[in-house]
């Protein structure tokens, strides 16, 4: 079993599409264990880009990611990270295949939906940046009936 977080962003709220993006993951199988919306900070931005801190592109990310709210959600299930990445495609829309979120409904790089983690450090460090332990709901633990193979 694994967790990831997923941001539907500011751009996905604004469009109305949050509950199109949560369905898609809700559909391939994943529960969800906590979903709020929130307006990001720039400190929390920060964190949660800090690899990409330095590129030509940073400043304009964490200005996109802080500038309305967002969804945040945690995706609990079996491969949940490598699932969730598939779900929504490649970074770069005008390369992610049909089908994926961002194949469908975006259109540019800077506004791509979606965040989902790439890998369980990633996964853990980013669900402790955007949600408290108490968040996190025991329910899936006790209803596996949706999801058990
Ligand atoms: P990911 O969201 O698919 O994991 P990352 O490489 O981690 O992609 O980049 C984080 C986010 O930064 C992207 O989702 C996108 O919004 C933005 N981004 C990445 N590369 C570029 C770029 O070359 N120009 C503008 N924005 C970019
Ligand atoms: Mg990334």
């Amino acid at each position: 079993m694994e967790r990831t977080l997923i941001l539907a962003k500011p751009d996905a709220v604004q469009r109305g599409l949050v509950g199109e993006i949560i369905g898609r993951f809700e559909r391939r199988g994943l529960q969800i264990v906590a979903l709020k919306l929130l307006q990001v900070s720039p400190e929390v931005a920060k964190r949660h880009y800090q690899e990409h801190a330095g590129k030509p592109f940073f400043e304009r990310l964490v200005s996109y990611i802080t500038s309305t709210p967002v969804a945040a959600m945690v995706l609990e299930g079996p491969n949940a990270i490598e699932i969730c990445r598939c779900t929504i495609g490649a970074t770069n829309p005008a390369a992610a295949t049909p089908g994926s979120i961002r194949g469908d409904m975006a259109v540019t790089v800077g506004r791509n939906l979606v965040h989902g983690s790439d890998s369980e450090p990633s996964a853990k460090r980013e669900i402790d940046l955007f949600f408290e332990k108490t968040e996190l709901l025991g329910y899936a633990r006790e209803n596996r009936w949706i999801i058990e193979a």
